[in-house]
């Protein structure tokens, strides 16, 4: 290749050219092209039924009945959070492993295994939800993404997720093996960073899913199948929460590896620390499940004090997130000086703003403050009261998984496709179009859906509006918010379809040497810098494992004891901490014996006087 070439080439993307995924790993990178696919086909469907609801529910266009309601949404959750999200990320992380273990899986045929598993589950949930939009067969699911009991759906519908987790845990398998293999061939050795991302991320993923999959297994399959006859709310709802908080990090930590890894380099310049990234990681290991109760504040039955200790263990889990913020913002600096940035703020102008990549990955990564921010709200047990079940908790999580994971992925699909399929991608500039309408598409609904949510307009509701009640809004007025929404939904689809030209557009085109070589950022102070402990992948998985029993244990009895294994649930109260009620009434029932035994003693002295 020429001089001419590569200055050519650089002066577009910002990257040497090189050898590409495709070429050093050709049967690998089709099972990522697969799963990227895959996840490509259900953000085209999700994102499909988003704007229709969204344009239901602000009563600007109505093409289906609100009776339906229930299914778009279920859809659109489903298929954009447990499906696009998941089947994106077990792409990126084989190409993580690969790249970074510079070799291939120990046997491709397994590989297909798992993300044939994945996808035969996706099918099977997938017709279960859509089966609900014709009365013709006799099958629905319309239960939301947290199918929550008493709402029960067909059990298609839960053994398709039984079946796609199940594809995920031998998708970490293969992981780990190829770990292991590694590991034998190089005794001694650091793990390289992106392969102890995946890993710490798996083993996360092992200890949230024990709760989705017991829920599933042990209740709502089995309800479902008819084979029991009730369950208890509550405990199926923690158990959903058990994993419900941690599948949230699931979205995010390939996207932190996508600002860790992919960023700098992206930046022209190198990770600022590679041991704070694995102090981050091990971080999210070890807190991302002893909090789920923070999303059942609102739940009658669970101990204000079981609610409390979520509170604060969600507190310390704000830590990896703002030194991720730091450590992202020094690389890009680092970056952005080294293509002759300079001044405080002034460095900002050097950064490559017209790439993609870059700026798709930089703006998820500003909305992701803000969302940070509305979580550490949510996250407050007295301000959640206000904002629980509004329009304000869908704004919140629009901003994180809905930009900072989703914006993240497309951006990082500029650079995959390429190194996937050999071919230069197509229309850079609509690439980059398309990042920043899906950024200010979000800055519309999301901005609206916060203020909505704190006049206290319900989520999850066809008819936000109730008949004869008026929302008083401070600033503004609800047919403004509400148009808004409609108005960021219809960026963020147009956006989409910029989305897929590019993909069809690149997936069409022909192979070309032009690409940029596969790789990822070097590092400032590299893995030589931390101690090894960080590397004892033991050791955090037991620790994880402690944690998640101390949080989990005292609630889960509470519960099982006052509403049973199976139902029927119980009443509101008592919603104090067990010891201090107990205390409560056991000090009561002295007061109250000792009133009893005074007041007979007055009575019998007075008898005695009056005698
Ligand atoms: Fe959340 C509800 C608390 C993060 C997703 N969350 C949800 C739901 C979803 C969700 C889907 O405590 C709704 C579930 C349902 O249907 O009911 N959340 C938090 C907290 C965090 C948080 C404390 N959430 C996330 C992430 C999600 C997600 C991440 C998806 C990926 N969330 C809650 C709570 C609820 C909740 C309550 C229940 C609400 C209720 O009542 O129902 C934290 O992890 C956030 C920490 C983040 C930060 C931000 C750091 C900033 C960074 C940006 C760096 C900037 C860069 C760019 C790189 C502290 C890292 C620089 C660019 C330049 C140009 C310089
Ligand atoms: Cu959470």
């Amino acid at each position: 290749m020429s001089d001419a070439t590569v200055n050519d080439t650089t002066k577009t993307t910002g990257e040497p050219l090189g050898e590409a995924y495709l070429d050093k790993f050709p049967a690998e990178a089709k099972v990522v092209r697969s799963a990227l696919y895959s996840s490509f086909l259900m953000l085209a469907l999700g994102g499909l039924f988003g704007v229709i609801q969204t344009l239901h529910r602000t009563d600007f266009l109505r093409i289906m009945e609100s009776e339906t309601y229930y299914t778009v949404l279920t859809a659109h959750g489903v298929f954009l959070v447990i499906a696009f999200t998941i089947f994106f990320l077990v792409g990126v992380f084989t190409w993580g492993v690969t790249t970074s273990l510079d070799r291939g899986v120990e046997d491709i045929r397994f590989t297909w295994v798992w993300l044939g598993t994945m996808s035969a589950g996706a099918v099977m949930s997938a017709v279960a939800i859509l089966a609900g939009f014709t009365d013709s067969i006799d099958m629905s699911a319309d239960v939301l993404f947290t199918f929550y009991a008493p709402m029960q759906a067909h059990p298609l519908f839960y053994i398709g997720l039984t079946v796609f987790v199940v594809g995920t845990w031998l998708a970490g398998a293969d992981w780990f093996r190829s770990w292991w293999a590694w590991k034998k061939e190089n005794p001694g050795e650091r793990i390289p960073l992106p392969t102890f991302m995946v890993l710490t991320t798996m083993i996360m993923w092992y200890v949230a899913t024990i709760g989705v999959a017991t829920a599933i297994l042990a209740f709502l399959l089995p309800w479902s199948l008819g084979l029991i006859d009730s369950v208890n709310p509550t405990l199926t709802r923690t158990l959903f929460w058990f994993f419900g908080h941690p599948v949230v990090y699931f979205w995010l930590m390939p996207a932190y590896m996508m600002w860790y890894v992919l960023l700098p380099k992206i930046s022209g310049g190198k990770l600022f620390s590679d041991p704070l990234a694995r102090v981050v990681f091990v971080l999210f290991l070890l807190l991302s499940t002893p909090v789920g109760i923070h999303h059942q504040y609102l739940d009658p039955g669970i101990s204000e004090g079981f609610k409390f200790i979520a509170m604060t263990n969600t507190m310390f889990l704000l830590l990896p997130s703002l030194l991720t913020a730091f450590t992202v913002v020094a690389s890009m600096e680092h970056g952005a000086r080294q293509r002759g940035g300079t001044g405080r703020i002034g460095w900002l102008k050097a950064l490559p703003w017209r790439d993609p990549v870059f700026a798709g990955m930089a703006l998820a990564g500003l909305m992701f403050a803000a969302g940070g921010f509305s979580g550490m709200i949510n996250a407050g047990m007295n301000i959640n009261y206000l904002v629980h079940n509004t329009l304000w908790v869908p704004g919140h999580f629009h901003l994180t998984v809905g930009t900072a994971v989703a914006l993240t992925f497309m951006a990082a699909t500029y650079w995959f496709l390429p190194q996937l399929t050999g071919k230069k991608l197509w229309g850079r500039s609509v690439a980059l179009v398309q990042v920043v309408l899906w950024f200010i598409g979000m800055t519309f609904m999301t901005n609206a859906m916060h203020r909505a949510g704190l006049l206290g307009i319900p989520r999850r509701t066809a008819e936000p509006q109730y008949d004869g009640f008026e929302f008083e809004a401070g600033v503004g007025s609800v047919a403004e918010l509400d148009a808004q929404i409609a108005l960021g939904s219809i960026f963020l689809t147009l956006s989409l379809v910029l989305f897929f030209a590019v993909v069809i557009g690149t997936a069409l085109g022909s192979r070309s040497d032009d690409i940029p070589a596969n790789g990822y950022a070097e590092a400032l102070s590299g893995p030589e810098d931390s101690p090894k402990i960080l590397d004892n992948l033991k050791l955090w998985f037991g620790l994880a494992v402690v944690l998640v029993i101390i949080a989990y244990t005292f609630p889960l009895l509470s519960i099982i004891e006052r509403g049973g294994l199976f139902g029927p649930d119980i009443t509101a109260f008592p919603q104090s901490i067990d010891i201090v009620s107990m205390a409560w009434v056991t000090a009561e029932q002295y007061a109250v014996g000792a009133f009893t035994s005074a007041s007979e003693a007055t009575q019998a002295a007075i008898n005695g006087v009056l005698r």
